[in-house]
């Protein structure tokens, strides 16, 4: 069977690149200006038939998100069937076929699935979603478009409508596992909210509730999850209580993430615009998407205290390196925390002080779930709020096969597999996220402050420095260092030895056309005066 070239050709003529723009498969997927997207979600729906036909038939997902960029973005990433990122190796086939001119589209992809040995006769599966982001409808009618081009009668397309990035994720999993040993769980939204509210409540249960938690949705998809999880948690009488701080359930044009979610907070070190929680009141906010949470109260004088992914993490290790201690497997399971170079030093020194190892991995989610794997329980978690919690299948079996002696041991073996079942095992997940956190508290009955004692972080700060070609910066050692422009790495290190706990590093975006310089101290004013210092060295 071959490819319909004149199909292909006269639907892609509706969607043509526009001039001289070159596309790149990044960290985030296709990721810009919605105005130039166009022509890349009719080619990433190609991509979507080949992927699937060359598994067999196997779902894979397509996720229409900018997550935190402002509106008028949007994006594009792909979904393999275990409900992880894209395969590396498909990216550069992605950005090839992207970058096609028009004329030679046909051609290319019946080279493509040449090189690729793609059974053209095969089924197909793919399934959608999209964030609320107003070019999503315009975006979706250009995938299908692209879809449809080299539909050879078997495909088969799932539309989900505005769903969560993470829930899109579990949907795919859920999707290819059902009837297996592996089953993820029900292929249906419902079944993923009912999947994390039915073990958050094994967690809690009949722990005395806490005080409501704030919720900021950075008015996007999910403020309605959020309204849908906060019913059911009321539902089944859960100790925890969802508060949406803006009134969000309605997309409104112009203010998704503006002044508000997970970017804005973590970035600025700031509370969404026009909201003033009262002390101790714990906060929380989500990216556009719902894939990064990160906490946040004001202290009893007013003060903004930000509990970051690296808090997150903390909470989560000292929680279940205590619970592999009272399920008596300290001996046979391994507990690390994968972190990147944006890490707080001291948050990378608690966790030390647990005994637990640290793996510093590049910056982006596929590095760090990657590394997670490698422990029986891997806590990953990026600065900003993205992470999650991953269980090894020989520990989820060493859990169920271990025969408790004492009741405590046979309540940490129970709660062990609750929190397997709560921490999406695909993708970092706010909802999850924010579910795994509360249940700790709950058992801890602790507030934002008692959680924020954990450790107390070095000010730091983070610059954008915008340059004529970023690739002229690599890097090394987890991208700690540079290895060129050379000589550079010296000077920062000049500038980093005059600061007591100074840190600081350079390094290129892999989602925007600058390099990041990252600087942490002592103080406030050291860290912002070296993050400048080295700013300055940039040309
Ligand atoms: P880049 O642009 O490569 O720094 C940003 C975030 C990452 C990750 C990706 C994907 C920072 C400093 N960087 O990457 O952590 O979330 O976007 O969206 O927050
Ligand atoms: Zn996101």
């Amino acid at each position: 069977m071959s490819l319909d070239h004149d199909k292909i050709s006269k639907l892609g003529e509706q969607h043509p690149p526009p001039a001289n723009h070159v596309y790149a498969y990044g960290t985030a997927g296709f990721r810009s200006n919605a105005n130039v997207l166009d022509a890349v979600l009719f080619r990433v729906g190609i991509i979507a038939v080949f992927r699937s036909m060359k598994l067999d038939g196997k779902a894979v997902g397509v996720m229409i998100t900018a997550s935190h960029n402002p509106e008028c973005d949007n994006g594009v990433k792909l979904v393999d069937p275990h409900g992880d990122m894209l395969d590396p190796s498909w990216e550069a086939y992605a950005t090839a076929l992207a970058n096609t001119p028009l004329d030679s589209l046909a051609s290319y992809c019946s080279q493509l699935a040449n090189t690729l040995k793609i059974d053209l006769t095969k089924k197909a599966n793919i399934i959608i979603a999209r964030d609320t982001r107003p070019s999503g409808d315009a975006m979706l009618s250009s995938l299908n478009h692209g879809i449809e081009s080299v539909n050879n009668g078997s495909v088969s397309v799932q539309d989900f409508g505005l769903a969560t990035t993470p829930a899109l994720h579990y949907l795919v999993r859920a999707t290819n596992s059902k009837g297996t040993n592996d089953d993820y769980g029900e292929p249906t939204i419902q079944g993923y909210m009912d999947k994390m509210v039915s073990a958050f409540n094994g967690l809690v249960q009949g722990k005395p509730s806490i005080a409501p938690l704030k919720v900021d949705c950075a008015n996007g998809i999910g403020a309605p999850y959020i309204h849908d999880l906060s019913e059911k948690l009321q539902k089944v009488n859960a100790p925890l209580t969802l508060e949406p701080v803006f009134d969000d359930t309605t997309p409104g044009i112009g203010k998704l993430n503006n002044g508000c979610g997970a970017d804005h907070v973590k970035s600025k070190q700031l509370l969404p615009v026009g909201f003033t929680p009262g002390p101790n009141e714990r906060c929380a906010s989500l990216d556009g998407d719902a894939d990064r949470i990160v906490y946040y109260y004001n202290d009893q004088r007013g003060n903004f205290k930000l509990l970051d992914g690296d808090k997150i993490a903390s909470l989560l290790s000292v929680f279940i390196i205590d619970l592999v201690e009272k399920a008596g497997l300290t001996d046979t399971a391994n507990v690390g925390v994968v972190q990147t170079a944006y890490a707080n030093g001291c948050s990378s020194k608690f966790i030390n002080a647990q005994q637990v190892p640290i793996k510093c991995v590049p910056t982006g989610v596929k590095h760090l779930h990657h590394a997670a794997q490698q422990y029986s329980v891997g806590v990953y978690f990026e600065a900003n709020g993205h992470g999650t919690v991953l269980f090894s299948d020989e520990f989820i079996n060493l859990v169920k096969s271990t025969v408790p002696v004492m009741p405590a041991q046979q309540t940490a073996l129970q709660q062990l597999i609750h929190l397997s079942q709560l921490a999406n095992q695909t993708v970092g997940d706010a909802l999850s996220d924010l579910l795994l956190v509360e249940a700790i508290l709950i058992q801890k009955q602790w507030g934002p402050a008692e959680w924020d004692g954990l450790y107390e972080d070095f000010p730091n700060r983070l610059v954008k420095v915008t340059v004529p070609d970023r690739t002229a910066f690599t890097t090394t050692d987890a991208e700690r260092k540079l290895v060129t422009p050379a000589d550079l790495q010296k000077e920062i290190d000049g500038h980093v030895s005059k600061y007591q706990d100074g840190r600081s590093f350079v390094r290129p975006s892999g989602t925007e056309d600058c390099v990041r310089v990252y600087a942490e101290a002592q103080t406030r004013g050291q860290a912002d005066e070296l993050a400048f210092k080295v700013a300055g060295l940039i040309y």
